[in-house]
C-alpha cells in the first residue's frame, strides 16, 4: 500500500486531492438526483455520474501516484479518458435523439475522441521527441467533434429541434467543446522542453491544468446536463 503523504506546498498534489473528492462529491449527486427527474432523463444523469465515478476512481490512483513518484500519472489519465470522452459523446447523443439524431453521428464523434486520444498518448510517451507532430495529428480529432457540435449533424438537430430548453443547454455544452476542452492542449505544450509554451508554462503545471481541465468537463458538462433534465421534467409536469 502507499501511504498519501501529502508535502507542504505540493501544489500539484492539492489538486489531485481536490479533484479525487470533487469527483466523488459529484457522482454521489448525478446518481440521488436521477430520482428527481422525469424518467426520460435518468439515463443521461446516469451517465454524467458514470463519468465522474470513472474519474474518481482514477483519481484516487492517480493522486497516488503522483505522491509516490512525483511524476506525471500518464497512463492512468489516458486510461480515464478513453473511457470518459466517448462517454461525452454518448451525452450528446441522448440528448439528440428524440429529434432525430442517428447512431451514426454518435460512432462518427467516438471515432474523432479516441483518434485524439490514441495519438495524444503517443505523442506524451512512445514519440516524445515529436510531440509536436503528434499534438497537431490529435488536433484533427478534437477540431472533428468541434465541427460537429458547432456547423455538423449534431447542431442542425439541435437547431432545427425548436426547444428553447434544449438549445440553450446544447449551445453550452458546445461552449465546453470549445474553451473548456482547449485547456488539454495548452498543458499538452509543456511538455515540449523547447515547445511554444514551456518558456512559459513549466513542465510540473501540466497536471495542474489537466487536473483543472477535467475537473471543469465532468462536472460542469455533468451540471449542464443536469439542469436541462430539470427545466425539461418541471415544463413536462
Ligand atoms: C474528461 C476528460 C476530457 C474531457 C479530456 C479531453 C481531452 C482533450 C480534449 C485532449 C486533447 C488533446 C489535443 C487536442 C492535442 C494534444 C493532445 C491532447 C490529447 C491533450
Amino acid at each position: 500500500m502507499i501511504l498519501s503523504i501529502l508535502q507542504p506546498g505540493d501544489y500539484v498534489g492539492f489538486t489531485f486531492f481536490i479533484g479525487s473528492m470533487a469527483m466523488m462529491a459529484a457522482t454521489v449527486f448525478f446518481f440521488f438526483e436521477m430520482g428527481n427527474v422525469h424518467g426520460k432523463w435518468r439515463t443521461s444523469l446516469l451517465i454524467s455520474g458514470l463519468i465522474t465515478f470513472i474519474a474518481a476512481v482514477h483519481y484516487y490512483y492517480m493522486r497516488d501516484f503522483w505522491i509516490a513518484t512525483g511524476t506525471s500519472p500518464t497512463e492512468l489519465r489516458y486510461i480515464d479518458w478513453i473511457l470518459t470522452v466517448p462517454l461525452m459523446c454518448v451525452e450528446f447523443y441522448l440528448i439528440l435523439r428524440s429529434f432525430g439524431a442517428k447512431i451514426g453521428l454518435l460512432w462518427k464523434m467516438i471515432f474523432y475522441s479516441v483518434w485524439m486520444l490514441v495519438t495524444g498518448y503517443l505523442g506524451e510517451t512512445v514519440f516524445r521527441d515529436s510531440s509536436a507532430m503528434w499534438g497537431a495529428i490529435s488536433t484533427l480529432g478534437y477540431l472533428g467533434i468541434f465541427y460537429e457540435v458547432w456547423f455538423g449533424s449534431a447542431k442542425k438537430l439541435a437547431n432545427n429541434s425548436n426547444d428553447p430548453i434544449l438549445q440553450k443547454a446544447f449551445n453550452t455544452l458546445a461552449w465546453f467543446i470549445f474553451v473548456g476542452w482547449a485547456i488539454y492542449p495548452i498543458g499538452y505544450m509543456a511538455i515540449e522542453t523547447d515547445g511554444l509554451l514551456s518558456s512559459i508554462i513549466p513542465l510540473e503545471a501540466l497536471d495542474i491544468i489537466y487536473n483543472i481541465g477535467d475537473a471543469v468537463n465532468k462536472i460542469g458538462f455533468g451540471l449542464v446536463i443536469y439542469s436541462l433534465a430539470v427545466s425539461s421534467s418541471r415544463k413536462e409536469a
